[in-house]
């Protein structure tokens, strides 16, 4: 496997950052999950764009245009001779020295491109749908690490998920600090209601599969998209429910906190949003 690391493509075994990293000791970096069918990136350009959004609100210069970063992908891509797959693209602050002070990485990031394989939900819950539970730890408040921030740090989701394991279920749900469902560990969340699908306005990452199928539900099934605040109470009485990420796609909830959600099956909007979804993602991107 060939990594690329600060504009070479190196074996894995020598792809090795510092022990000065900042995106290791600070978790001072951001990053990107992107995927490839059929030798077409997805949304490659949306996913720099929220990359370089990202590092601009952390005073971060990659040193890179967007088109060289998106060349970059596309030659890691190419180097594995992957048509599929999973990419993962981060960009740390630097090495510095043992303190936090950013001013010691000396604006030098470390670019790192890792393709790989997909590794996904067994297909047995994209059948039979997702019990989820809501946990104690609450999303980020905006002004502390704005969600909409793909940094790398991740204590925040990584705290939800541990719950979600002593829980037994696959998936968490975050609230907001306001008591607002915001989204899941990794994931975000929708719901349908008497034909309009409804998603959280706040506390969330704005997902780049979440904008795909929102622009999906409007356009191809003229349901009424809404963005709002939304409380547990409607989740638990929506008619389906269903989770939006790069790697899960789209994958049904039928159980959110001991409570069915509608027929307790994988609901008919879900599945053929996911049929829209799985038809543009072969299109829209770049292709290479
Ligand atoms: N919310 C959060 C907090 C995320 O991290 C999404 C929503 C979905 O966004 P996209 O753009 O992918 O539609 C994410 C995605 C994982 C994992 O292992 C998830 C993400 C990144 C890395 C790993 O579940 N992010």
């Amino acid at each position: 496997m060939k990594i690329y690391l600060n504009g070479k493509l190196v074996e894995k075994e020598n792809a090795r950052v510092s022990v000065f990293d900042h995106g290791l000791l600070y978790g001072d970096g951001a990053f990107e999950g992107i995927r490839a069918y059929s030798g077409v990136v997805f949304r490659l350009k949306e996913h720099i764009d929220r990359l370089y959004e990202t590092c601009h609100t952390m005073l971060i210069n990659t040193g890179m245009t967007k088109k060289e970063m998106i060349a970059a992908v596309v030659k890691t891509l190419k180097a594995n001779n992957l048509r599929d797959g999973y990419i993962r693209l981060v960009v740390t602050r630097g090495d510095g020295d043992l303190g936090l002070d950013p001013r010691k990485c000396k604006g030098k990031p470390n670019i790192i491109i890792i393709a790989d394989k997909i590794t996904l939900y067994p297909d047995e819950l994209y059948k039979n749908g997702l019990n989820i539970v809501t946990v104690p730890t609450m999303r980020n408040h905006p002004e502390a690490i704005n969600p909409q921030l793909k940094s790398l740090n991740y204590l925040n989701n990584i705290m939800a998920k541990i719950e979600a394991n002593n829980a037994g279920v696959p998936e968490a749900i975050m609230l907001d600090g306001s008591g607002y469902v915001a989204e899941c560990t990794g994931d975000n969340i929708f719901m349908v209601k008497a034909n309009a699908l409804k998603t959280p306005l706040q506390g969330r990452l704005r997902g780049i599969t979440r904008d795909a199928v929102m622009e999906l539900a409007g356009k191809k099934l003229k349901l009424e998209v809404i963005e709002t605040m939304i409380t547990r109470h409607e989740f638990y009485n929506a008619e389906e429910v269903f989770l939006t990420g790069t790697a899960a796609e789209l994958i049904p909830v039928v159980k959110i906190d001991g409570r069915v959600i509608g027929t307790g099956r994988p609901g008919p909007v879900t599945l053929k949003l996911l049929k829209l979804f799985h038809e543009v993602t072969r299109k829209d991107g770049v292709k290479f």
